[in-house]
């Protein structure tokens, strides 16, 4: 049986997930929950250790799983994404970590009611920071943040590029090379291309969202 990936209907958590299940042509079950009662209804009924959304099952290799780097981690290790050597995983570790920071800054952010008087703050000082270091850390000589072989990482920072991109403007990268180079290149996989123009066009984030709560972003 196909794997199934339970979510929200937004892109939330679970985009870069699906971002990888597209390029590595895993083909599953995109269940998306559009009500609390119908996810109250399974949340205890999956056999998860851990309910949350996102979930992912995997009958064929017996997991059940939640926490959404967790379940990057997994779908990276059955298809070789997870590094290919002690360098490359360390490299994988730590950005996956300061990835984890980036986004709940902007999540955070994006859920504030103070958002507005916020946001140009994040953007002129933290975003930038962020930007910089990732930048830096990628350098001008590596394809992909672990190395020479792309990761499970860089969905997670490519969904992260993409969504500043929107809230701060696509020239926010601009000065940043590396980075600018490499959204372009994970951009252009044609399953990456042919997966965001067919997707289903739905919000960032839930409706409480400041920012990024339509699909229009
Ligand atoms: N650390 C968890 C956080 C999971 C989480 O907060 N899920 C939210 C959506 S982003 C949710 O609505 N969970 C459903 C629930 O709490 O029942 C992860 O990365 O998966």
């Amino acid at each position: 049986m196909a794997p199934v990936l339970g979510y929200w209907n937004i892109h939330g958590r679970a985009q870069p997930i699906r971002l990888m299940l597209a390029y590595t042509g895993t083909d599953y079950e995109d269940k998306r929950y559009t009500s609390a009662s119908d996810w109250s209804n399974d949340k205890h009924t999956l056999g998860l250790d851990f309910p949350n959304l996102p979930y992912y099952l995997d009958d064929d290799d017996g997991v059940k799983l939640t926490q959404s780097v967790t379940i990057m981690r997994f779908i990276g290790r059955i298809n070789n994404l997870d590094g290919q050597s002690p360098e490359e995983r360390v490299r994988i570790a730590l950005v996956e970590q300061q990835l984890v920071d980036y986004i709940a800054a902007l999540t955070k952010l994006c859920y504030d009611p103070e958002f507005a008087n916020l946001k140009d703050n994040y953007i002129g000082n933290q975003l930038a920071q962020q930007l910089q270091l990732l930048d830096k850390f990628l350098g001008n000589d590596r394809p992909f943040l672990a190395g020479d072989n792309m990761s499970y990482v860089d969905f997670i920072a490519f969904n992260y590029i993409d969504k500043v991109s929107k809230l701060a403007g696509n020239s926010v990268i601009d000065e940043y090379d590396n980075l600018k180079n490499y959204f372009a290149r994970i951009l252009e996989f044609p399953s990456i291309e042919n997966y965001r123009e067919n997707e289903p066009k739905v919000p960032f984030l839930g409706r409480s969202a400041q920012w990024g709560n339509t699909v229009d972003i």
